[in-house]
């Protein structure tokens, strides 16, 4: 391999470990349709992310469709530009209308104090992100939920493990949908997981994830979107290493931190001490004030075979899809932000030395 520094780099259990958790398919020769590791992984997972409803998919995105399929909603979603594809993406494709609402500048996650202002007869929903593992304002967001009678569904794709006021995210909102994508602070290779505060959604959300196969009959237009036992394996292995992985992280963060803070025209993320991060990435902002544009810091980190990346830009509302919505200019904070934001390198293997390396090139 070359010696670049991507922006992540995936954690991997020993080659060994690994090789002996699959090793019992070879004996039960079950590969998927929820075998026994996935079974085992949705188990462990209860306990780690502490809540009693857990369902796993392929993906991070299929949770997410899936579990807005199953609550039968119609009509206009508001959520935040400032997030990956998935999110607008799993909104759009259930017939949903996203509404987009601007985020803060402290956090980067919707702005709660502007949802009501976009609430209209035909709002069914939220869909707030814990963006770069930022928990949302989630009481002041359920407040508004409750008030307009609207469900609440939180892309909890980098929040995994976290835990706000000592209550681990999975328990927030409506349903919490969680990714295991490769580059995520937890893998199962590919992998995401749905948790509920209602039973029902659960038991909708497993048949929709199986063609829509229930107890009897076929009762929704379901989809293919079960893990396979070759993940799930991946997810077990990783999970016994990631509160180790997360501390890694950790150390890295405060240093970037404790190097970057107070440079002129640097801004971070705030951490409170209200939330146990994951440190699942590292954003930065370069205000018009710093002495390099974003893309110059891009391009003076690539220099040196380091690469950065633009998480999250554009916004989802730029994209040529969502241009009829007319929404570009309706969320200037979040604009502002995807416009100088970049994710530093932040893997729990990423040396000290290199942490140094990047800070010193970008304040140079
Ligand atoms: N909601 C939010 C807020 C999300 O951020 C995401 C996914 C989702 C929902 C949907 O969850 P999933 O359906 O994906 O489970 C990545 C990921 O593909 C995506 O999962 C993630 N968010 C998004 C933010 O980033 P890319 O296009 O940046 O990935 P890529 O291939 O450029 O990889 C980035 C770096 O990661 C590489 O430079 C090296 C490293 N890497 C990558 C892969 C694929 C590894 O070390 N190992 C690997 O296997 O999208």
């Amino acid at each position: 391999m070359d010696n670049k520094i991507l922006v992540t780099q995936s954690s991997m259990p020993d080659y060994q470990e690994y090789v002996d958790e699959i090793k019992k398919m070879w004996d039960s020769k079950w590969l998927t349709n929820m075998g026994p590791i996935h079974n085992e992984f949705e188990a462990k997972l209860k306990e780690y992310l502490c809540t009693d409803s857990i369902d796993l998919f392929t993906n991070g995105h299929m949770a997410l469709e899936i579990s807005l399929q199953a609550l039968d909603l119609k009509g206009e979603v508001i959520t935040t530009p400032f997030t990956f594809a998935s999110t607008t993406h799993a909104i759009a494709k259930n017939g949903l209308k996203p509404v987009f609402c601007d985020i803060k500048y402290s956090d980067f996650t919707i702005d709660e104090a502007k949802i009501e202002a976009l609430i209209t007869e035909n709002t069914c929903a939220i869909v707030p992100v814990h963006v770069y593992g930022n928990v949302c304002n989630v009481e002041a967001i359920q407040k508004i939920a409750d008030k307009y009678n609207l469900k609440v569904i939180y892309d909890a794709a980098h929040a995994f493990g976290e835990k706000y006021k000592g209550v681990g995210v999975a328990n927030f909102g409506d349903v919490s949908c969680f990714s295991f994508h490769a580059t995520k602070v937890f893998n199962s290779i590919e992998g995401g997981a749905a948790s509920y505060r209602c039973e029902d959604i659960g038991t909708k959300v497993r048949a929709i994830r199986n063609f829509g196969i229930g107890q009897s009959m076929v009762a929704h237009v379901g989809t293919n979107a079960k893990m396979n036992e070759f993940c799930a394996a991946m997810g077990v292995c990783n999970l016994r290493h990631v509160d180790s992985e997360i501390q890694k992280r950790k150390l890295l963060v405060e240093q970037y931190v404790a190097q970057l803070s107070g440079v002129e025209g640097i801004k971070l993320s705030e951490y409170t001490a209200d939330t146990a991060y994951n440190y699942s990435y590292m954003p930065v902002v370069f205000e018009d004030s710093f002495h390099k544009s974003c893309t110059q810091v891009i391009e003076d980190l690539a220099q040196n075979n380091i690469f950065a990346r633009r998480y999250f830009y554009p916004l989802t509302s730029e994209f040529e899809c969502y241009k009829q919505l007319n929404a570009i200019n309706s969320t200037p904070v979040a604009s502002y932000v995807a416009h100088r934001v970049l994710c530093l390198p932040l893997y729990a293997d990423l040396s000290s030395q290199d942490v140094t390396k990047i800070t010193d090139i970008i304040k140079r």
